[in-house]
């Protein structure tokens, strides 16, 4: 299965994505995703200008040897551009392998350990009453499990409170858009919320909630034992991840169930925080941790240290990182949950797959490969459009973390 050609596809049908096609003597291809919200455009030319060029007449059967060669070859290892960049690759590979033994993917993996993939929408609103009737609304959509986020008094806007509820994009400016923060507003706010979902709908539905990296660990000791009474399924992001051992101290504080990883790329942003049992979710996933090949490995460590996956599935990442996450959420044995924001309907026109959604479970298909196609002609008419998440300042004008 000797590779003779592979392109790289930017197409933005409301928001930009970047696809890889690996294409087969025999004519099988296979395609990955190498979407990095804001930064695009490097992704696809390291893809176009440094592995293309290496990846020309190999094996497309040999992808661990591909992945290695890649990653240790490169000498500069890692990273968030060259790993994305790694994982589309690793992806199509892994979708030609599994299309090649006329299996879907998750056969390849190691078969069905579960019927369905449970997943987590996202309710949110300006306040405490919108986002309580949009939670409501995701438990009549059949889902057992919800992300709760909501407008903090004070400040302008929030993370997580979108305009339009069902289709949440970040990236909403040709240039950074500037928001304000404020830990203290926020921290007396949170547990307002999560006690009155508790009071209106009970204990039977999961709920979750992002702090998207705000606050130091000590902060997020108490936020997370204020919140124990209402039973988070997790907490996400409560700091941001690059002191791990930072952890430690959240956890002397909390019993609230903790995640973290969307933006790690690779196992050795984690290891630590695995092997030391200070999380209980590890949220890095396919795209942005180096493909299905290492996400592997980070799924069969956590496994030892009774973490969980929980991978992130927001609508920047195409697609094709949902179909491939599926078939690994099917098959892995210690799944936890699976983020599954809904991509709009021109995105799913682009590109379509075999996933479904049924009573709060995505079921995945049984088409050989990872289930994902990509139609070009249709992705040649949108033409990609600069788009940045927003930054995070103080009231004095300190940046911080958006
Ligand atoms: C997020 C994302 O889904 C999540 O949990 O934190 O919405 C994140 O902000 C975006 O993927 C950034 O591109
Ligand atoms: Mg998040």
């Amino acid at each position: 299965m000797k590779i003779v050609d592979a392109k790289v596809i930017v197409t933005c049908p409301g928001r930009n994505f970047v696809t890889i096609k690996i294409i087969t003597e025999d004519g099988i291809y296979g395609i990955g995703d190498a979407t990095l919200n804001g930064r695009e455009l490097a992704v696809a030319s390291y893809l176009a200008d440094h592995l293309i060029p290496c990846l020309i007449g190999r094996d497309a059967g040999q992808i661990e040897d591909i992945w290695q060669f890649f990653y240790r070859g490169a000498y500069w290892r890692g990273g968030p551009v060259g790993m994305t960049a790694l994982a589309a690759i690793d992806v199509a590979l892994w979708d030609i392998k599994a299309k090649a033994a006329n299996m879907p993917l998750y056969q390849l993996l190691g078969g069905r350990s579960r019927s369905g993939v449970m997943v987590y929408g996202h309710a949110n609103g300006n306040t405490v009453e919108e986002t309580v009737e949009e939670v409501g609304r995701y438990i009549d959509m059949g889902y057992k499990a919800i992300r709760a986020q909501t407008g903090v008094p004070g400040l302008a806007s929030t993370y997580g409170v979108s305009k339009d509820k069902l289709f949440y994009e970040p990236a909403d400016a040709d240039l950074p858009t500037e928001n304000e923060w404020d830990t203290a507003r926020y921290l007396e706010h949170v547990p307002t919320l999560f006690r009155t979902l508790r009071d209106t709908y009970g204990y039977d539905r999961h709920l979750l909630h992002d702090v998207h990296h705000r606050l130091t660990p000590i902060e997020a000791g108490r936020l997370g034992k204020d919140l124990e009474p209402f039973r988070l399924f997790w907490l996400e992001d409560a700091v941001s991840a690059e002191l791990q051992e930072g952890f430690r101290l959240i956890r002397q504080h909390t019993t609230t169930p903790l995640a973290v990883g969307e933006v790690f790329a690779s196992i050795h942003n984690c290891h630590q925080l695995i092997t030391e049992q200070l999380i209980d979710y590890i949220r890095t996933t396919i795209v942005h941790g180096g493909g299905i090949s290492h996400i592997r490995r980070i799924a069969h460590l956590a496994e030892l240290y009774h973490v969980r996956t929980g991978f992130h599935g927001a609508t920047d990442l195409s697609p094709i990182t949902m179909g491939a996450a599926l078939h690994f959420d099917t098959w892995v044995p210690n799944f936890g949950i699976q983020e599954y924001m809904r991509h709009t309907p021109e995105t799913d026109e682009v590109f379509p797959h075999d996933y479904t959604f049924e009573d709060g479970y995505l079921i995945v298909g049984d088409t050989p490969g990872h289930g994902v196609d990509i139609n070009e002609e249709l992705a040649a008419k949108y033409e990609y459009e600069r788009a940045y998440l927003p930054v995070n300042r103080l009231s004095d004008g300190t940046m911080f973390n958006w």
